[in-house]
């Protein structure tokens, strides 16, 4: 964190100067086809990267690997509470360093769309509103009220102030080509009344009061006001229309994949699909798409949203988490992405004619400037057409799209993936000494309570006779918060002698409760109940002070809903002590309005610092009894960086909840004990029909995130540190430092088309496990050969990618020779290792 001055005195003279090569100011327009570069109408094909859910250090690979994906612009919510956690303390630092962000979009030649907001949701904690904007006194967020308002237009002013201080608008001769202001309010403005229009008219004249010469957006704002352009997230947007006439058809989320929560298996969503829907899109009209996410990354630290979202935002995106090329997702795109573009000129500019064959079945064909281009669409889930077109018969199968860019070849077809499949694999790490037997050392301590044993909390923050909602309390400056209250129980008190239940009604997320110092019990909500009640039975001492100490814990804030803001989260009662309970004689004593003393964070955290790099604290620790099964247990633990340039992953299986830090970063929250369903993971996975998140799940049974990502800027050589905060008893017996990459690569491609096969990360392809070209069938791990096939086509393919990272094969008869089959098209079916060379 440094103050703003400083910050931005010292980003100014490096952007200044790499900015002079390209400053050419572009004028940015749009009439009802699209956007308009100095007059020329443009399609815009862009990817969501959050720079804070990647380093610095990632940032130039994954917008390089965005670009040979064939995106031109990269999207990017601004992150409020990243920016602003603690009041007037900014941060631009590290991963928040939006400036030197938006300049490496910039240096790689592509776009930059920038949405304000502030309010993001995104998945992001508190949908990216800072907790203290919340606790000033008389504010309602998202709403016509003043205090709210000041606030958040002293931010965007901030952000746009100094995006234009970097001459960061195309109007500048920056990257941004449009902002937005706002986010998705239209669905929920129905509940804020006459005061939500009047704040949506109130963002309309902010944005515009700001003269930075681009067009603004309003994604999800079917009542935009002018000049705010209404855009359409969703699955689907190809029968969006834009609530002004005059406004472009514009697609600002097209979700690529779904965002996980904790005990939710892994979702997908087929190439097949994405591409299907893209292609819709630009069928019906659409000129500027953006993929949501095209790189989902990492909630670092205490960014996750939630309540319940996992650390991993994998998104199942074209870039996976660690920023690998996931396959063939990011290739089935980028051939069509290429093909939108060749298209460029017909499709922004042409005159379009639709054909409706029924069904379904649409075919729309653009024509400009003497030349033709056609779309062949089927959106019917399950069965295939065969079509005339300008007579020609075109089979166009079931939920898939052709497009024909001279109205004559088929160039694509979205449901013919002529990309390879890449398996990502783990490999353990090869630099530790510990290999053999492959085991980390840990030393471990205790979190130390002493207000557990009836001892003076330190650093608690105040008593009073109510239980108040944590986030009022923490400011959320920590998970964890401590309500502390205590009870006499003389001999002839009612409850004596009763069975005792201890009763704790909480908002979430999760409660660990103790008495006179004892563990009574745990006990958590999900996803879709946040709220629960805890009963446990108990033991009181009788002429004694008993001590009752709730922990409850926050799991990421809200970030979605109508006054989401208001979302109440930790004990707010009844906190209650049944005696005998259901039976005649039962005696309930409340305690909600005792006195309860308010403890926020952790001893070890908060007063000791034990996750930092150069903890205060280096005695205390052990190296020897490694308790099991113990709650709030500190363990840690030092290791060499993996070799290589391939990403870094700590497998965490074995541990319950807690946090990670290596070297003092924070790596995010860790919940491997949280394992998912049994069921709803079918073995096939069909790609037609409408996409939903309940669609094609993996993972079933399993730890719903096992696996934690360690970017290599972490690390440094030699004696890394990793910290684990054990919140649950889990053991940190099983964990492991690996790298991930491509372990097998497989594609089945059509006779006529050109297949790249490419190992990642420096990797080579070390074996052909499987080769045919013919009819073989099958899929990636079990091909077949078919009942013909060229006979050289494995020592074809072997001379031409063994030991290579990669290799192109012209898909033909010419290449392989002559495969003695009668269909019309062949197809070749390979299956590589990749290895170390
Ligand atoms: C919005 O707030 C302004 C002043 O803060 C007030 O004059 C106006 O009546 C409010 N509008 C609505 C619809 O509440
Ligand atoms: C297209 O299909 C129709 C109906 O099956 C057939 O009559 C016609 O001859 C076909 N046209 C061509 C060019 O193959
Ligand atoms: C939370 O913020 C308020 C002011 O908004 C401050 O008075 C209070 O001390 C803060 N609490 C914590 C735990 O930081
Ligand atoms: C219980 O006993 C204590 C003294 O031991 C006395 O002060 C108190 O009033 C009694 N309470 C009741 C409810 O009888
Ligand atoms: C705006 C929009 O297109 N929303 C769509 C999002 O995706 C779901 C599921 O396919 C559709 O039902 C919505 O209409």
């Amino acid at each position: 964190m440094a103050t703003l001055g400083l910050r931005f005195a010292a980003v100014l003279s490096v952007a200044s100067f790499l900015l002079v090569a390209s400053a050419i100011p572009l004028d940015v327009s749009y009439d009802e086809r699209g956007i308009k570069m100095n007059g020329e109408s443009r399609i815009i094909i862009s990817g969501s990267i959050h720079y804070p859910r990647s380093t610095p250090e990632m940032w130039g690979d994954l917008i390089r690997k965005a670009k040979e994906g064939g995106l031109n612009a990269i999207e990017t919510y601004v992150f409020w509470n990243a920016h602003e956690p603690l009041y007037r303390q900014y941060d631009f630092e590290g991963n928040n360093d939006l400036v030197r962000f938006i300049q490496t979009v910039h240096d790689a030649g592509l776009y930059a769309i920038l949405r304000i907001g502030p309010y993001v949701r995104a998945e992001w904690n508190y949908g990216g509103f800072p907790v203290w904007l919340h606790n000033l006194p008389g504010v309602e967020l998202r709403t016509n009220n003043t205090i709210y308002q000041n606030e958040m237009k002293t931010f965007v002013t901030l952000i746009v102030d100094t995006m234009k201080r970097h001459n960061l608008f195309a109007s500048q001769g920056g990257p941004i080509i449009l902002a937005q202001i706002e986010n998705e309010y239209g669905n929920v403005e129905w509940a804020y009344g006459d005061k939500g229009k009047s704040y949506l008219n109130w963002c309309a004249q902010l944005a515009t009061s700001y003269g930075i010469d681009v067009p603004w957006i309003m994604c999800q704002q079917n009542d935009a006001p002018s000049p705010m352009i209404n855009t359409c997230n969703g699955w689907y947007c190809d029968q969006f229309s834009p609530n002004n006439p005059k406004s472009p058809k514009w697609w600002t989320e097209n979700w690529s994949g779904w965002f996980k929560d904790w005990g939710m298996k892994d979702p997908h969503r087929t190439a097949e699909d994405l591409a299907f829907a893209v292609a819709r899109f630009f069928q019906y009209g659409g000129s500027l798409q953006n993929y949501y996410m095209y790189h989902g990354g990492t909630n670092f630290g205490r960014t996750a949203g939630g309540p319940y979202i996992t650390t991993s935002y994998d998104y199942d995106a074209p870039l996976d988490e660690y920023g690998n090329l996931n396959q063939p997702k990011w290739g089935h795109l980028k051939r069509l992405h290429e093909l939108i573009m060749s298209m460029e000129e017909i499709l922004t500019k042409g005159v379009k004619r639709n054909v409706d064959y029924g069904n379904m079945m649409t075919g729309s064909v653009f024509m400009y400037d003497g030349k033709q281009s056609c779309f062949l669409g089927n959106a019917n889930q399950n069965q295939d057409f065969t079509v005339n077109l300008m007579g020609n018969n075109y089979t166009v199968p079931a939920w898939s799209v052709s497009i024909l860019p001279d109205c004559y070849t088929e160039a694509y077809n979205t449901a013919k993936v002529n990309t390879q499949q890449s398996l990502m694999v783990k490999l353990p790490n090869e630099a530790d000494d510990q290999t053999e037997p492959n085991e980390l050392k840990w030393d471990w301590r205790p979190e130390h309570a002493e207000h557990l044993h009836g001892g003076v909390a330190k650093g608690s923050v105040m008593t009073v006779n109510q239980l108040l909602d944590q986030k009022t309390v923490t400011n959320d400056t920590s998970d964890y918060l401590w309500y502390l209250t205590s009870l006499d129980v003389s001999k002839n008190d009612s409850l004596a002698g009763k069975a005792i239940t201890l009763h704790v009604q909480t908002n979430g997320h999760i409660i660990h409760a103790f008495v006179n110092g004892k563990h009574v019990g745990s006990q958590w909500g999900t996803y879709d109940h946040l709220e629960f009640t805890m009963e446990k039975g108990i033991k009181l001492k009788v002429g004694k002070t008993n001590t009752i100490s709730l922990l409850s814990v926050t799991v990421g804030l809200q970030n979605y809903g109508a006054n989401f803001d208001t979302v109440k989260v930790g004990i707010h009662g009844p906190v209650k002590l049944i005696g005998n309970k259901d039976q005649s004689d039962e005696v309930t004593r409340d305690l909600s309005t005792n006195s309860w003393t308010y403890k926020v964070g952790l001893n070890g955290m908060e007063e000791k610092g034990l996750q930092l790099d150069n903890a205060r604290h280096q005695h205390g620790w052990k190296s020897y009894n490694l308790p099991s099964n113990r709650l709030f247990v500190w363990y840690k633990t030092t290791f060499k960086a993996p070799l290589g340039s391939d990403p870094v992953v700590v497998d965490l299986q074995g541990l319950g909840k807690g946090t990670a830090w290596v070297n003092g970063h924070n790596i995010g929250r860790f919940w491997p004990s949280y394992v998912t369903g049994e069921d709803g993971c079918a073995v096939t996975c069909d790609y037609r029909g409408a996409y939903s998140d309940k669609k094609c799940l993996t993972n079933c049974g399993k730890p719903s995130q096992r696996w934690y990502h360690v970017p290599r800027s972490f690390l440094q050589d030699d004696g890394n540190k990793l910290v684990l905060f054990e919140e649950f008893g889990g053991t940190p017996l099983n964990v492991r430092f690996q790298t991930v990459t491509a372990g097998t690569i497989c594609a089945t491609t059509d006779e006529g088309q050109k297949l790249e096969l490419s190992c990642q990360g420096g990797l080579v392809m070390s074996e052909i496990r499987f080769a045919s070209f013919g009819e073989p069938a099958g899929a990636c791990g079990s091909y077949a050969r078919g009942s013909c096939e060229a006979p050289d086509t494995l020592s074809v393919i072997e001379k031409q990618c063994l030991g290579q990272e990669s290799c192109t094969l012209d898909v033909s008869e010419n290449t392989f020779g002559p495969t003695g089959c009668h269909q019309n098209v062949y197809r070749l079916a390979v299956e590589a290792t990749c290895d170390s060379p």
